[in-house]
């Protein structure tokens, strides 16, 4: 799966190289491209952005130079992504959904935001993280490939995280592991009995 990132500030992604998706990528099981739109600028100044037609506070970033960044890639079979606080909410299942694709673009705004002209001209779709205005983009970004790419085969060494109930159990239930006592508190008997072993499930019943 291929990310193209369409970004100010390329430097902030290098927290994707660590840990599991940092692994993923020296694997080859994903493969993320930084394009710094302000690469495009054909300003001396390298200027990226201006005033908002209309007044209003703020800058917003230019239409031409973003075009510019976007026909450097090849986007042939690429769902073009606007991470925005407009956007649809990301949720497990739009994460499914997502990892089915083999190629994304992946459009990071920032100040009061992007021309509209040119996010009508190559955006898809425009994703939102959570109902907050962040400074930028990438973190959202960032959000969305780390979630989506657990999906992707490989990634993961337990496979059994990828089935549906464990990721669920992952967002309904409390996890536990040793030691068996921490600070006078013991973990809950029913799991530590030889039969709940592997079957989370059952066990979630019992808890609550
Ligand atoms: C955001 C979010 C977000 C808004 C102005 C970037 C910022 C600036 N993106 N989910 N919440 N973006 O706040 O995705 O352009």
């Amino acid at each position: 799966m291929k990310f193209d990132i369409l970004t100010l500030f390329p430097e902030m992604f290098q927290a994707l190289n660590q840990s599991i998706i940092g692994r993923a990528k020296e694997k080859g099981l994903i493969e993320i491209n930084l394009i710094n739109i302000r690469d495009f600028s054909k300003d001396k100044h390298k200027k990226v952005d201006d005033t908002p037609y209309g007044g209003g506070a703020g800058m917003v970033m230019k239409a031409d130079v973003i075009y510019d960044a976007y026909k450097s890639i090849d986007s042939n079979d690429a769902k073009v992504i606007y991470m925005s606080p407009q956007g649809k909410k990301l949720d497990q299942s739009k994460v499914v959904e997502l990892s089915n694709e083999s190629h994304l673009i992946l459009l990071c705004g920032h100040y009061e935001g992007i021309d509209q002209r040119v996010l009508d001209k190559i955006v898809d779709e425009e994703i939102s993280i959570g109902d907050y205005v962040l400074t930028g983009g990438e973190i959202p970004a960032m959000v969305l490939i780390d979630s989506v790419s657990r999906y992707k085969e490989g990634v993961l060494s337990n496979e059994s995280v990828k089935e549906e109930s464990f990721s669920n159990g992952m967002l309904e239930y409390p996890q536990y592991t040793r030691p068996e006592v921490f600070e006078n508190v013991k973990v809950p008997e029913v799991l530590l009995s030889r039969e709940s072993q592997g079957n989370r499930k059952m066990e979630k019943r019992k808890i609550n």
